[in-house]
């Protein structure tokens, strides 16, 4: 079915804001990336980013395949670079990284892409990517040469946001970068949710539940960890994340059609 993840997506955030737990494929083996993504969804993750800013090994679409034998929540492609291609995931985030002024982020890596999601009858969730300044510069921020937004500057993020809404883009990510000092400023968060009608990922250095609920009610609908879980004996964490993000209502006036 067309948008069938999207959909679902939306469907998630009805009643409450949804957790997505990212795995990197260039961090973990492929057994491991298995036994991650289960012990994440039986502790109440609504769906599995993977990617990363690189590709180190193959063992890429390998821990795609491995993951949906046994999970049943999403796997969503989360890409670095334009190889990240799978037919075995539920979807693609195609990034495009609107903060950016570079060429290579902003429109080739999504072309060079296009022949290999067709192939892969992929679907993809257009998806505006925003850096946000995080106290430290993140691989992202380096790899795509480009300039995170200021923390202070929301009217920045603002305008950038409004401009992806009005290009049709479905979704909106603003990203500290993995394992960032500062997470992304509560009230920009807030800002951009007053001024737009589509949804919001928030992600990059969050490591405490109570963070991840902070920004759940500031306005993000879908928070997402990476680092902190990547040791993989701490399920009570996983489920602390999941309650913290679930536990936040939503407004019935922000539900997305
Ligand atoms: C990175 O937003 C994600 O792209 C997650 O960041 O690894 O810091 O949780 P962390």
């Amino acid at each position: 079915m067309k948008n069938k993840t999207y959909k679902y997506l939306l469907e998630s955030i009805k009643d409450n804001p949804s957790y997505f737990c990212l795995i990197d494929p260039d961090k973990v083996e492929v057994n491991q990336a298995q036994e991650l993504a289960c012990l994440y969804e039986e502790n109440g993750a609504d769906c599995i980013l993977i990617g990363g800013s690189m590709m180190l090994n193959d063992r890429f679409c390998e821990a795609i395949k491995e993951i949906k034998i046994k999970c049943t929540i999403p796997v969503i492609i989360f890409p670095g670079i334009f190889n990240f291609v799978s037919p075995d995931a539920d979807a693609l985030l195609l990034l495009n990284m609107v903060s950016s002024r570079n060429p290579q982020v902003l429109i080739n890596e999504q072309v060079r892409s296009a022949p290999l999601i067709y192939k892969a009858k992929l679907e993809t969730i257009p998806t505006a990517y925003m850096l946000i300044e995080s106290g430290c510069m993140s691989s992202v921020q380096y790899m795509s040469h480009s300039l995170p937004i200021p923390r202070k500057k929301a009217d920045i993020a603002i305008v950038h946001a409004l401009a992806a809404q009005y290009l049709g883009m479905k979704i909106v990510y603003l990203e500290a970068g993995s394992g960032a000092e500062k997470q992304v400023p509560s009230e920009m968060i807030m800002k951009v949710r007053e001024h737009i009608d589509i949804p919001i990922i928030v992600g990059g250095g969050i490591r405490k539940p109570e963070c991840a609920e902070e920004k759940a009610r500031a306005g993000a609908d879908f928070i997402v960890t990476g680092t902190v879980l990547e040791d993989l004996k701490n399920p009570c964490l996983v489920k602390e994340f999941a309650q913290a993000v679930h536990n936040v209502k939503r407004n019935t006036d922000d539900r997305y059609s």
